[in-house]
C-alpha cells in the first residue's frame, strides 16, 4: 500500500472521530490480568467526543480489584459520573497491575463522588434495557463473557435489536504466536456456554476482532518513544506509562508477545485495543479487512465456520496492508496520540 493511501486512512480516522455524534457505550473488561484492558480503557476515557460510557463492568475472578483499577483510572480522568458495576467474583487470578491501584479504594472512589453498583449483572441488565431506537448502544465486550451470558438470558431480545457488539474473541484462522492453527482464544475458553450464548445472540451488529488480526496490535518505536517524551507533563501518558510498569514488574514481562516489549520499547499485544478501535470508527473499518463469516464456537472453546449452525459475524480477518505492522502501527499513533491530546 502507497504512504499516500495510508495518510488517506489517517486523515479518514480524523475526520470521523471529529463530526461523529458520541455514542452510548458500555464496556466489558477483565483490567488487571492483561495489560491491554488499562490501554482500551484509557484510549475510551481519552475520547469523549466518541465514546459516552455510561458503565464499565468488570467480569470474571476477583472483580473487585478490577473494580478497583478502574476507580483509579476514572479518578485521573475525574469521571466519576461513569459508574462501575462488580461482577460476580468466580475466583482467585493473578491481578498483576492492581498493585498500581491497591491504595484506592472503591470507598475512597465513592466518597470522591463515583458510583459502585455491587450486584454488577443487574446493573449491566438496566442499563442495556435503555437501549432503543432513539438510543443506540455500543457494547465493547474484552473480558471472558460471563457476565454478558447471564444478563442475555433475562434481556427481551427486542432489544438486542439497538446494541451493536465489538468484542475481541476467538481464534479462526491463526493462533497464538501467529500459529497455522487457530487457538482456543482467553475470552472463549474461561466460559465456553458463555461465549456459545453470546455468539447465538442475533445483535444489531456483531463485529469481532479474533487473534488473526490482534495478535500484531503491539505499539513500539517511534510512536512509543513519541508518547514516553510526554510523561513529565501529561497525567494520562503518567497514568499508562506507571500502571504498565507496575503490570511488566510483576510478572508481565513473561506474556506471550510476537515482538519482545518493555516499558522502554513498547506494548505488550493490545488485543483488546483493536475492539475499542473498531466500535470508534463504526461502520468503517478502515485499515481492517472484514469478513462476514458463520460461527460457532465449539464445545471445546474453538471459533469455527459452520455455514449450517453458525451466526453472521463481521471478522476483522486481516489488515488492509501487506505488513500488518503498517497498520497497527497507524493505529497506535492514533490511540496514543489521543491519549496525548485528550
Ligand atoms: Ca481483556
Amino acid at each position: 500500500m502507497k504512504i499516500s493511501t495510508l495518510f488517506l486512512i489517517w486523515f479518514m480516522i480524523s475526520i470521523n472521530q471529529i463530526y461523529t455524534k458520541p455514542i452510548l457505550t458500555i464496556l466489558d473488561t477483565d483490567i488487571g490480568s492483561d495489560y491491554d484492558d488499562q490501554m482500551a480503557l484509557t484510549y475510551i476515557l481519552a475520547n469523549p467526543s466518541i465514546f459516552d460510557l455510561k458503565l464499565i463492568i468488570c467480569s470474571t475472578y476477583n472483580t473487585t480489584a478490577r473494580g478497583q483499577i478502574v476507580a483509579k483510572t476514572l479518578a485521573i480522568f475525574d469521571r466519576f459520573n461513569v459508574p462501575i458495576a462488580i461482577g460476580q467474583n468466580t475466583g482467585t487470578d493473578n491481578m498483576l497491575e492492581y498493585e498500581w491501584a491497591q491504595n484506592y479504594t472503591l470507598n475512597q472512589f465513592q466518597n470522591d463522588g463515583g458510583i459502585v453498583y455491587e450486584n454488577g449483572e443487574e446493573a449491566l441488565l438496566k442499563e442495556m434495557e435503555k437501549a432503543n431506537v432513539d438510543n443506540i448502544y455500543n457494547l465493547i465486550e474484552i473480558s471472558p463473557t460471563t457476565s454478558l451470558g447471564h444478563v442475555l438470558q433475562h434481556l427481551q431480545p427486542e432489544t438486542l435489536k439497538y446494541i451493536r457488539l465489538f468484542a475481541m474473541a476467538g481464534s479462526i484462522y491463526r493462533g497464538y504466536k501467529n500459529s497455522s492453527q487457530p487457538s482456543k482464544e482467553y475470552n472463549i475458553f474461561v466460559d465456553i456456554p458463555a461465549a456459545q450464548i453470546v455468539f447465538n445472540t442475533s445483535w444489531a451488529y456483531f463485529g469481532l476482532v479474533p487473534l488473526d488480526t490482534t495478535i500484531f496490535m503491539q505499539f513500539y518505536n517511534p510512536e512509543w518513544q513519541t508518547f514516553l517524551l510526554f510523561y513529565n507533563q501529561n497525567k494520562y501518558v503518567q497514568l499508562v506509562i506507571d500502571s504498565y510498569t507496575v503490570w511488566y514488574n510483576n510478572g508481565g514481562n513473561r506474556s506471550a508477545a510476537l515482538k519482545p516489549f518493555s516499558p522502554e520499547n513498547g506494548t505488550s499485544t493490545m488485543y483488546d485495543v483493536l475492539a475499542a478501535f473498531l466500535a470508534a470508527n463504526y461502520p468503517r473499518a478502515l485499515t481492517m479487512v472484514v469478513q462476514e463469516l458463520p460461527l460457532i464456537v465449539t464445545q471445546d472453546g474453538f471459533t469455527k465456520v459452520d455455514s449450517i449452525l453458525g451466526k453472521q459475524v463481521n471478522v476483522s480477518m486481516a489488515f488492509l496492508t501487506s505488513d500488518p505492522y503498517t497498520s497497527t502501527e497507524l493505529i497506535g499513533i492514533t490511540v496514543l496520540d489521543s491519549i496525548i491530546y485528550s
